[in-house]
């Protein structure tokens, strides 16, 4: 693969509804946007880390930094045949998930594009149409998450999960409970806002039928994980805890979950989230594909990553119009039918970049070249 040109551009694009969650609140989702091109197309990925350190360490700064003095740089050192020569070009490198996801991805997306393919079929997909849900964050009242789990069940979203913190958790899950039944597809997502002190609360939160309790502890805890799940039986879903294929090894072997969130850029990107997807898948664990609240070019990686066999579980990859005005793909990520996307099968990502609104979006930006 001949890369030319890597460009870089910062966007800023406004939500249309604030997202909150145990560790902080969004209006304006800041982001890269990386554009990789080489041989007469382009790849395109998106880095996820948002611009505070606060669901994990990497920001929108550091990413940049990374990639410009040493991730950048090392894609240009040698030649790349494959992805797969990316993921292992990287790996000496520690830590860093979502800058290297950025670049994988947009290599994953060149590579699938030269090859004429979509990136689902170069990824081992088998699915043509995926089962969504959507992710709800704190409200000030249980009363607006209630209206929001309406809209979401009149769109057909497959799987609610709702955004918990101490002091709004159970409350929230008994008025979805009394409001909508006990056949709604429901979990709850801590991101880390408890411990094992709150072991009472995690108890009660056991009794509602919930398809699992997503990172209720420490993100860099397994340990405590698998002694809340030993006294559980709703299943423990680890997100912030996983960062890669050993992580999840030792967690499974632990007994810390019952299933998995992977979220290709938390974890280096879709080769090292497809080794997490065949360990899990020969383990009879689940996984499903987290958000990041992510622009259609993250979407469309997730979308992709989602047609493999073990994602079982239905994802947090709402439709575009859900978070934006304008999206900037086109078109955007949408509900063909209640609860499911379409998986793309032109080559690549499979949605063309809107450049205007990419134009309008964007603050700053860098290209390099070898
Ligand atoms: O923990 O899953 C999470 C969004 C930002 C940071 C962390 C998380 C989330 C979500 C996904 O819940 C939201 C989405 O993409 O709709
Ligand atoms: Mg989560």
């Amino acid at each position: 693969m001949k890369l030319e040109r890597i460009e870089v551009q910062q966007l800023q694009m406004p939500l249309r509804f604030r997202f909150e969650t145990s560790f902080g609140s969004t209006t304006i989702k800041d982001f890269l946007l990386i554009s990789v091109h080489g041989e007469g197309v382009v790849g395109y990925g998106e880095s996820v880390a948002m611009p505070t350190p606060f669901y994990n360490e990497e920001t929108t700064e550091t990413v940049w930094y990374m990639m410009e003095k040493f991730l950048i740089p090392k894609l240009f050192s040698q030649p790349i045949e494959t992805p797969e020569d990316v993921d292992r070009l990287f790996a000496p490198i520690r830590r860093n998930n979502m800058a290297k996801s950025a670049l994988e991805g947009a290599i994953w997306d060149l590579y699938s594009k030269q090859k004429g393919i979509s990136l689902a079929k170069a990824l081992g997909g088998t699915r043509s149409l995926i089962d969504v849900g959507i992710s709800i964050g704190i409200e000030p009242t249980v009363g607006e998450v209630l209206q929001r789990v309406e809209r979401a069940l009149a769109d057909g979203y497959k799987k609610i999960k709702v955004k918990i913190k101490p002091g709004f958790d159970v409350q929230v899950i008994q008025g979805i409970r009394e409001r909508f039944g006990d056949s709604v597809p429901l979990m709850a997502d801590a991101n880390s806002a408890y411990t094992m002190e709150h072991l009472d609360i995690m108890k009660e939160l056991d009794q509602y039928g919930l398809i699992m309790i997503e990172q209720p502890l420490a993100h860099d805890d397994i340990i405590d994980h698998a002694k809340l799940q030993a006294q559980l039986k709703t299943p423990i879903c680890l997100d912030e805890s996983i960062h890669n294929a050993e992580d999840a090894r030792k967690a499974i072997e632990l007994g810390s979950c019952g299933i998995i969130n992977i979220k290709i850029g938390r974890v280096g990107g879709l080769t090292e989230s497809k080794r997490i997807h065949d360990l899990c898948e020969s383990h009879g664990i689940p996984v499903w594909c987290g958000g990041m609240v992510e622009s259609g070019v993250g979407r469309a990686h997730n979308v992709a990553i989602t047609s493999l066999p073990n994602f079982t579980i239905p994802g947090d990859t709402a439709a575009s119009s859900r978070y934006w005005d304008l999206d900037i793909i086109e078109p955007g990520v949408e509900l063909v039918a209640p609860g499911q996307l379409a998986v793309p099968e032109q080559p690549g990502i499979g949605y063309a970049l809107n450049q205007q609104a990419v134009g309008k979006y964007a603050v700053r930006s860098a290209s390099y070249r070898p």
